[in-house]
């Protein structure tokens, strides 16, 4: 049986970039246009994430685009509920840009609101983007907890805080791209559960 991995996350987070970074054979396509790229639900695997451990990637559709998007935020909302509904992940991970110019009160709401979509017994668990100019990207969570508490996203929530830049534009010797994708295989190895 196939363990099922579901990517949400507002539109431009990084989704299909954290796919290709966990199974490079994706190809997802990735774009920083102003409009969406991702047009439909995919699923990608099986994906290694280590200690003999596979698991299914779901890229999806991004929230939150407005009158100009692919698909307007509503839509998409009611398209992934359906979507969740149909797939039954075991493992929910919300991607966020970790940036204050992406801040926004919608990722409490819809980091809520999936979970809720899930139920309790899905695991949701949180992937930090956009942090490769951080200096330390692991210190992002404690250093914003104040933040995420007001967001209304549990401060007690499995994350990993990475960039998911594709790797030609990172300093080759930073090991940037190789720690991020460790740090989030290993969260969602730490988090889907086992049968
Ligand atoms: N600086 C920076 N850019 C990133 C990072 N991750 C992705 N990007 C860039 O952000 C843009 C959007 O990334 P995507 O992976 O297409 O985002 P998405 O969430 O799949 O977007 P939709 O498919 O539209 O929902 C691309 O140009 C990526 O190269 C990151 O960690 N840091
Ligand atoms: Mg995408």
């Amino acid at each position: 049986m196939s363990r099922n991995v579901v990517i949400i996350g507002h539109s431009g987070a990084g989704k299909s970039s954290l796919i290709n970074m966990l199974y490079p054979r994706a190809g997802a396509a990735t774009s920083d246009d102003l409009k969406g790229c991702t047009k439909a639900e995919r699923v990608y695997g099986p994906c290694d994430i280590g200690e003999q451990q596979y698991c299914q990637l779901h890229d999806t559709i991004g929230l939150e685009e407005g009158f100009w998007g692919l698909l307007w935020a509503p839509k998409a909302e009611k398209q992934l509920k359906a979507y969740l509904k149909r797939i039954r992940p075991q493992l929910l991970v919300y991607c966020m840009p970790g940036v204050r110019s992406s801040l926004k009160k919608s990722h409490g709401r819809n980091f809520n609101k999936f979970k809720s979509v899930v139920g309790n017994r899905v695991p949701i668990v949180v992937v930090v983007t956009n942090l490769e100019a951080s200096g330390n990207p692991e210190g992002w969570w404690s250093a914003n907890l104040d933040t995420l508490r007001k967001l209304g996203i549990p401060v007690s929530t499995s994350h990993a805080c990475v960039t998911t830049l594709p790797e030609v534009y990172l300093p080759p010797a930073s090991g940037l791209y190789h720690t991020s994708r460790e740090a989030v295989k290993a969260l969602i190895r730490n988090n889907l559960p086992s049968y």
